[in-house]
């Protein structure tokens, strides 16, 4: 077993200078949370290692993952026996109802069903992201914050862990990271949701009041909008839910497919004639994806606006459109609310979530309040061709924006990448990301940020600090971190001083890369990979690698890639593995950075300060519970990398409960 690196500062981390005497950081507490697990102290103390192995460990682990084909997935249907059980695996409805397939496809998965144990599956359940206590869940709904509490609705199925049966689930929160449950906020009991109750957003009038856009699938399947508010105002817990009279207040305009017309966003007031605007995602025809826009005043009646929010050519049906004002102007630092005015310093940002290819995609642009249009600033990264929220796991997103803390947080909907009789048999499907406060990246002026809510940093616990690491080309280096399933890490790398200019690389330009296209952390350039690989067990036959990836082009210009490689990250062969990335902006002087949350079956990273984001779902059989690590690696031929901070915190467990009488 390779000697682990003893931290530099073990017990506490904090942004001042280092300090053998640095106070612990303050544990958290709250009432009623069971208190925080003990974290091991270093059992040995080396000199900082670098170890020559990586690229034996990561081409023998590269032939066990080609070499592990085998068998056919069960198919939706099948009985199947796994762990002395017998499993009848269902199928998830969405493609028969009018919306895409929700669980992993039989056909994408490696290869036989594994035999999974009760203990592995168990692990997989997470302690900080919000999760229902069984069942299927997809999209965020209507997030909003009301008279002291935050609440989250989403859609859930009472009946499995398969999608079916649509309704919403609801939760609340003081902070945005306990949780409480509550009583189902919306069942299918009319004959215009009978078939499920979907997706909706909130909007808060001037005067307090909410109201409650949801789509309905009809009694015949035909996609309708509904409305409904809280039927007790003065209940802060929003408990029970008033459908509409009046429903359905919108039915699919002509033209537009009867099972093309779905998710409502929040309502914005159109500053010209003082009325509100909603959209409404759709595609056309020709397989353009759209956003139409309605008009009301009494979110009763509409009237359809004879433009477009936006359309782009060849993207599909949009589904959860999102649209939402941004700060541009320079250390704002706060969001905005949605009925923030268009005006100078003022980007408003449009997000869809393609059916297709069930990704997230946003664009920043200009919205012109006079015609209720948006343009993208630039055409080349319009909707649904350029920037993604998330370049792993992430769908079915939605904003809202939070008038205590000023700022917009994103929600969005991890989906598993196990099969569906995995998820039957750990009887749940599903997490919501960490909540992430989203802000226009006003350095570069054409991304976003997103970063997880400051509130989570309440549940780290000892934290350790590495500190000026020298990473060889071809080192692993493993970390003493204790017990390596919650964690919060914040590292940051500095490429060797010289070894990244111009002209210093004697091998000169390389072709361009493509984290998804590439071979994964196993795929050695003269630059990259180099990183960490977390939920790794000791042998490293199981890692998930999270890395930059520099480039030089033709031009003689670096780019910088961030990925994470799921290749290796379990011995399980039935589940969908994957490469993720995309390039991150960095700029003049800027060390390369990345946060990442590890919570047991979700890695979920943040480049750059959250320029670059890939949330990964890995489900190792080895490296769980006592025996997960963390590893620091540099596997680039010709660069020298030194890990300048890597600060770890174990993060404790969100307390995520039934409220208490809600039974
Ligand atoms: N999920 C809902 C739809 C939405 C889709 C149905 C996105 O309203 O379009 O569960 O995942």
């Amino acid at each position: 077993m390779i000697p682990a690196v003893p931290a530099t500062v073990d017990g506490g981390v904090h942004d001042g200078a280092q300090s053998a005497n640095a106070p612990l950081l303050p544990e958290t507490s709250l009432k009623g949370q069971r208190p925080p697990a003990r974290q091991k102290r270093p059992s040995t103390v080396l000199p900082a290692i670098a170890w020559t192995v990586l690229l034996l460990a990561l081409a023998g682990l590269v032939v066990y993952r080609q070499g592990h084909g085998g068998g056919q997935a069960a198919a939706p249907g099948d009985q199947v026996a796994a762990a002395g059980r017998v499993v009848e695996v269902a199928a998830s409805r969405g493609v028969v109802q009018g919306v895409s397939e929700k669980s992993t496809a039989p056909a994408l998965l490696g290869g036989g069903a594994y035999d999974w144990t009760n203990a592995m599956l168990a692990w997989q359940r997470t302690a900080f992201h919000f999760q229902p206590q069984k069942n299927w869940m997809n999209d965020p709904n209507g997030p909003l914050y009301y008279k002291g509490w935050y609440h989250l609705f989403y859609q859930w199925n009472p009946d499995g862990a398969v999608w079916g049966n649509i309704t919403w689930g609801h939760a609340v929160s003081r902070d945005l990271v306990h949780w409480l449950h509550l009583p189902l906020a919306m069942v299918p009991d009319h004959w215009y949701d009978i078939n499920g109750v979907w997706t909706g957003s909130a909007t808060q009038l001037p005067d307090g009041r909410i109201m409650m856009l949801y789509t309905g699938s009809t009694e015949d399947g035909v996609q309708v909008q509904l409305l409904a508010e809280p039927a007790d105002p003065s209940d802060p817990l929003l408990r029970r839910w008033a459908k509409s009279e009046a429903n359905p207040v919108l039915v699919p305009p002509p033209g537009v497919g009867l099972t093309d017309f779905r998710d409502p966003t929040t309502a914005w007031l159109n500053p010209a004639d003082k009325a509100w605007r909603i959209a409404i995602g759709s595609k056309n025809q020709e397989h353009a994806g759209l956003a139409l826009v309605y008009s009301t005043e009494d979110f009763v009646h509409y009237d359809l606006l004879p433009t477009l929010l936006h359309v782009v050519q060849g993207t599909g049906m949009w589904e959860c459109v999102d649209f939402y004002p941004v700060s541009a102007e320079l250390a704002a630092g706060v969001g905005l609310d949605t009925s923030a005015a268009p005006g100078p310093g003022v980007k408003h940002v449009l997000k869809a979530s393609l059916d297709y290819d069930r990704n997230d995609y946003y664009a920043i642009g200009t919205y012109d309040p006079a015609t209720d249009r948006w343009a993208p600033d630039d055409a080349a990264i319009d909707v649904g061709i350029g920037l993604r929220y998330d370049y792993g796991k992430f769908y079915a997103s939605k904003t809202f924006y939070d008038p205590v803390g000023r700022r917009r947080v994103l929600w969005g909907w991890i989906g598993e990448s196990d099969s569906e009789r995995a998820d039957v048999l750990k009887g749940w499907a599903s997490l919501q990301s960490i909540p992430r406060t989203v802000l226009m990246d006003t350095k570069t002026g054409s991304n976003l940020l997103q970063w997880p809510v400051v509130e989570v940093e309440n549940l780290r616990m000892r934290g350790k600090r590495f500190d000026g690491l020298d990473l060889q080309p071809g080192s692993v280096v493993p970390l003493d971190v204790g017990r390596a399933t919650q964690l919060d890490i914040e590292a940051v790398f500095q490429v060797q001083a010289g070894a990244a200019a111009a002209g210093s690389v004697a091998a000169g330009a390389e072709a361009p890369y493509n984290c998804s296209a590439s071979a994964g952390a196993a795929g050695r350039g003269l630059l990259g990979p180099f990183g960490l690989l977390v939920v790794a067990d000791d042998s490293l036959s199981e890692q998930t690698a999270v890395y930059f990836y520099l480039v030089r082009g033709a031009d003689g210009k670096l780019s910088t890639h961030f990925c994470q490689d799921a290749f290796r990250s379990s011995r399980a062969n039935d589940l969908v593995k994957a490469v993720y990335g995309s390039s991150v902006p960095v700029l003049t002087g800027e060390d390369l950075s990345v946060r990442i949350l590890v919570d047991h079956s979700i890695v979920e990273s943040f480049a750059q300060g959250g320029r670059t984001c890939i949330t990964s779902r890995v489900y190792p059989t080895k490296a769980i519970y006592d025996s997960a690590r963390v590893f620091l690696f540099n596997n680039a031929t010709n660069v020298n990398v030194t890990a300048k901070s890597i600060k770890i915190w174990e993060l404790n467990s969100a307390y995520i409960r039934p409220y208490p009488d809600s039974s």
